[in-house]
Formats: structure tokens, C-alpha cells, sequence
């Protein structure tokens, strides 16, 4: 037929497969059983509970792009970013500990490890019954990552790894941390460490006092000489393309979460400004009113269309990292915006947590900036079109 679906402008739900479909209710309804009825209360106390892992593990949502003979679901990168898009309907915090799991320690793990790290990590970590974090940042080197100091040293029968990361999402209470440093026994390559919780001169300090992203837990990673044997290396790959094989994943997977926040504020608003009544009518009944959610409506459709397009795309191997760069600044742009208008929308409850939309605000502004900034995205996109660097 030629019905309108005002949630569903394009159709989305007819361009997903079955196992699509049941992989993405499974992530709405734990999202609605299980994150949803604690956030309000767990973001207010910056307390990221981490029971979560193994939760998100029972469901299967954690690395679900990798193989069932690790315990993944083997699923492709749509099903990936409809989970990110589920969960991230409730908390951008909460889709952060999904895909620092999923992409930035068990990809790499998979994508670069050896056999014998695959099978040590791969299945713990995708029961949740370990937790992992990913560290690139360094307190002098955020969006230029090629300027790390962090060094791995070549020791007899492995490495010694000194320096500190930051920004580093779970670290706090991670098990598993990839970290990646420059090593002497590389000509001071780029190269990826797989590092445990308890080894000696490793520590994870939290960093208190976040107002975004305030349920999932951020830290430092202190690496004060710690010495590794051979079998931590990631042998299979060198250079910065490591860790940027990495973010192409997460960032894909962020392109459809924003999505999903945003969704969460737009619905919100509609049901709000139908509901609360001003000047003798609904909210809804006035034309700025019904233009901020057609700007909504139309951005969020536009967004999916587009994250499902490069779904695709990464599943014939056939995307770039370029248009992943497209995807995430746009969309985690929009989303920021969205949130912002739909906090408007609610007047003064707007800035009540119990409405929900002022946090995805908050959240978002961490999202526009992790993973390369939207500005560091723009200089991506320029360079490809202009052959000229302006890094
Ligand atoms: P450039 O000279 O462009 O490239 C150096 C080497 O890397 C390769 N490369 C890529 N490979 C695969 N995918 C990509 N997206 C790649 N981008 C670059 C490139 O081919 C080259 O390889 P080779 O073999 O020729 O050496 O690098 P540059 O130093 O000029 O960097 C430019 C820039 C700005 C694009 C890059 O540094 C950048 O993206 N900066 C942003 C940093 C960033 O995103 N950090 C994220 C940290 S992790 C995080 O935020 C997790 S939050 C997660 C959560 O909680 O959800
Ligand atoms: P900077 O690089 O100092 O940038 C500051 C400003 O300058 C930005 O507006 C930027 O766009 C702009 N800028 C930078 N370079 C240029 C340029 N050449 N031209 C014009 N403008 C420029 N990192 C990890 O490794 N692992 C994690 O798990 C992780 N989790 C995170 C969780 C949270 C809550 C946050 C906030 C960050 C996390 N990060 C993580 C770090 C994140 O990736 C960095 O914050 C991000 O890459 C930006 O780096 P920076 O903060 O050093 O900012």
C-alpha cells in the first residue's frame, strides 16, 4: 500500500531481514526491561553498574558481528548497528560499554589477534563475564593519535609498556585492555597490547565528575613499566590502521546509536506537546511546534537511510572510511540538535531528569566528540575532496 507511517517514514522495518528483526526486538525489549527502568536513578549517581556486561551477554549483544564458534551471534553490521540503535534509545553511556566491548576490544582481538588470544578472550568477553577497554588517547594526543608517547619496549621474552592513556571508556573496571603504544622493537611502529587487570604497574583511576555520559564509567590507563610477555602482542597488524580499523567499526555503530537517542527525544516531544496544553490548545496544535517535529522526523529518516545504506555496504566490504566519517558526524550532529529542540519543547520539565531528554543532550555532546570530533570528521571528508590535508 501507500500508507504513511509517521514513526516509520521510509520503511526501514521492511528493508531488515527476519533474523534482522528479531536480533533488534531482543535489544528493545532488554533495553526496556533492563537499562531503562535504573537510568534516571544511575545517571544522577555517575554509577555505571557492571553486572550490565554479563546482562548484555545473556541477551547475545555483545559482539555480534564475530562468529558463533567464539559465543557471538555472527550477525551482520545492520543487526550491529540496530543494537546500538536499541540501547542507545535509552543512554548513549550504556551504548558506549556495548560497543567499546564489541568493537574496540573484541574486533581487534579478533581481526588481529592470534588464535590463542581469540580463544582466551573472545568467549569471556562475550558472555560479559570479562570486561574490556580500548586505549588510544593520551592527555597530549586526542585527535592526533600519531603523537603518542606511550612506548613498548623490547625486554627478553617481551615488552615493557610505559605511559598513560586517558579518556578511557570502562578502563575502571575492565578485566582486558588493549592499549596501543610505540615499540622500539617495530622502528617505533604503532602496535597493539593486550594487558589484564592485576599485572604489576597497571592501574585505571576513575575520572569523577563527568556532567555527560555520567552512567558509564571513564578512566585513565597508568602503565608504569609493565612487562608483557610475547604472547600480548597483537601480531597481526602495525601502524595507526590498527586502532583505525578499530573506530571505522564503532563509529559505524555510533552512526545509528545517535539515532536511536534521537528517536527516544523526538517521541518524547510528540507525546509531550500532544499532552500539555497552552493558550486553550495542545502544544502540538501550533505550527512551530509541528515544524520542529517535521525537521525531526525527516533528519532521523534521513540519518537511518543512510546508516542502513552503509550497513549494507560494510557487508559487501564494499564501505570506506570516509563514508563512515559522513555518517557518524552527521548523524551524531542531528542528534545533538534533536535533543536540544525536543529539552526546548518540554519547557522547564524539559531540565528534569525524569523526562529524559535533557541527559541524551548531555551524552551527546560527549558523542559528538569521542571517536573523532565532528570538526576532525569535516577535515576527513575535506581532504577527500580537496586531495589537500588541513590536519
Ligand atoms: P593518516 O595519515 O590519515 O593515516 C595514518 C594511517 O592510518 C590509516 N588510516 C585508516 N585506516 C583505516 N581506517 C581509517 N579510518 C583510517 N584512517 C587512517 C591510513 O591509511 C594510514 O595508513 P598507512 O599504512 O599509510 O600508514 O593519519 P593522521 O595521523 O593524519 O590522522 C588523521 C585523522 C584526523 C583522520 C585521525 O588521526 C583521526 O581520526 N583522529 C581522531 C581520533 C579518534 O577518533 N580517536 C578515537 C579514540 S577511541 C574513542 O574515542 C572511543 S569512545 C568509544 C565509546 O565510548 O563508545
Ligand atoms: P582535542 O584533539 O584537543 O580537540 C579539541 C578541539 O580542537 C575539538 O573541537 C577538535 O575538533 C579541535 N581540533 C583538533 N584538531 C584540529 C584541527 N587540526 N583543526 C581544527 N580543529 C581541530 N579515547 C579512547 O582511546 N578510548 C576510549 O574508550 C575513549 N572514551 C571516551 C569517553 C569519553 C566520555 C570521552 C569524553 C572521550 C573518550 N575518548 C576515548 C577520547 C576521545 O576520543 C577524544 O576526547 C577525542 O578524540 C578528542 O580528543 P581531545 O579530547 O584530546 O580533543
Amino acid at each position: 500500500g501507500t500508507d504513511f507511517d509517521w514513526a516509520d517514514p521510509f520503511r526501514l522495518e521492511s528493508q531488515l531481514t527476519e533474523e534482522e528483526r528479531a536480533i533488534r526486538d531482543a535489544a528493545r525489549a532488554f533495553a526496556r526491561e533492563r537499562l531503562l527502568p535504573g537510568i534516571v536513578e544511575a545517571y544522577a549517581e555517575e554509577r555505571s553498574d557492571p553486572s550490565l556486561f554479563t546482562a548484555m551477554g545473556a541477551c547475545g549483544l555483545l559482539g555480534v558481528m564475530l562468529p558463533e564458534r567464539y559465543g557471538c551471534a555472527g550477525a551482520g553490521a545492520v543487526a550491529y548497528g540496530l543494537v546500538a540503535r536499541e540501547i542507545e534509545r535509552v543512554d548513549s553511556g550504556y551504548r558506549s560499554m556495548m560497543s567499546v566491548q564489541s568493537s574496540l576490544v573484541m574486533h581487534p582481538i579478533h581481526a588481529y589477534g592470534s588464535e590463542a588470544q581469540r580463544e582466551r578472550y573472545l568467549p569471556r568477553l562475550a558472555r560479559g563475564e570479562w570486561i574490556g577497554c580500548f586505549g588510544l588517547t593520551e592527555p597530549e594526543a586526542g585527535s592526533d593519535p600519531g603523537g603518542m608517547r606511550t612506548r613498548a619496549e623490547r625486554i627478553e621474552g617481551g615488552y615493557r609498556l610505559t605511559g598513560a592513556k586517558t579518556w578511557i571508556s570502562n578502563s575502571p573496571i575492565a578485566d582486558v585492555f588493549v592499549v596501543w603504544a610505540k615499540s622500539d622493537a617495530h622502528e617505533g611502529a604503532i602496535r597493539g597490547f593486550v594487558l589484564e587487570k592485576g599485572m604489576k604497574g597497571l592501574s585505571a583511576p576513575k575520572i569523577a565528575g563527568k556532567l555527560s555520559l555520567r552512567a558509564s564509567v571513564t578512566g585513565e590507563i597508568v602503565m608504569e613499566g609493565v612487562e608483557v610477555g610475547d604472547e600480548a602482542l597483537l601480531p597481526n597488524v602495525s601502524g595507526l590502521k590498527g586502532p583505525f580499523g578499530c573506530l571505522n567499526r564503532a563509529r559505524y555503530g555510533i552512526a545509528w546509536g545517535t539515532m536511536g537517542a534521537a528517536e527516544d527525544c523526538w517521541h518524547r516531544a510528540r507525546d509531550y506537546t500532544l499532552e500539555r496544553r497552552q493558550f486553550g490548545r495542545p502544544l502540538a496544535q501550533t505550527q512551530l511546534v509541528q515544524r520542529k517535529l517535521a525537521d525531526m522526523q525527516t533528519e532521523i529518516a534521513l540519518g537511518l537511510q543512510a546508516a542502513l545504506r552503509v550497513g549494507r555496504l560494510v557487508e559487501a566490504d564494499a564501505a570506506s572510511p570516509e563514508m563512515i566519517s559522513l555518517i557518524k558526524r552527521n548523524n551524531c550532529g542531528k542528534a545533538l540538535d534533536i535533543a536540544r529542540t525536543a529539552r526546548d519543547m518540554h519547557g522547564g520539565n524539559g531540565i528534569m531528569g525524569a523526562y529524559h531528554v535533557i541527559r541524551h543532550a548531555q551524552n551527546l555532546e560527549t558523542v559528538n566528540t569521542y571517536e573523532g570530533t565532528h570538526d576532525v570528521h569535516a577535515l576527513v571528508l575535506g581532504r577527500a575532496q580537496t586531495g589537500l590535508s588541513a590536519f
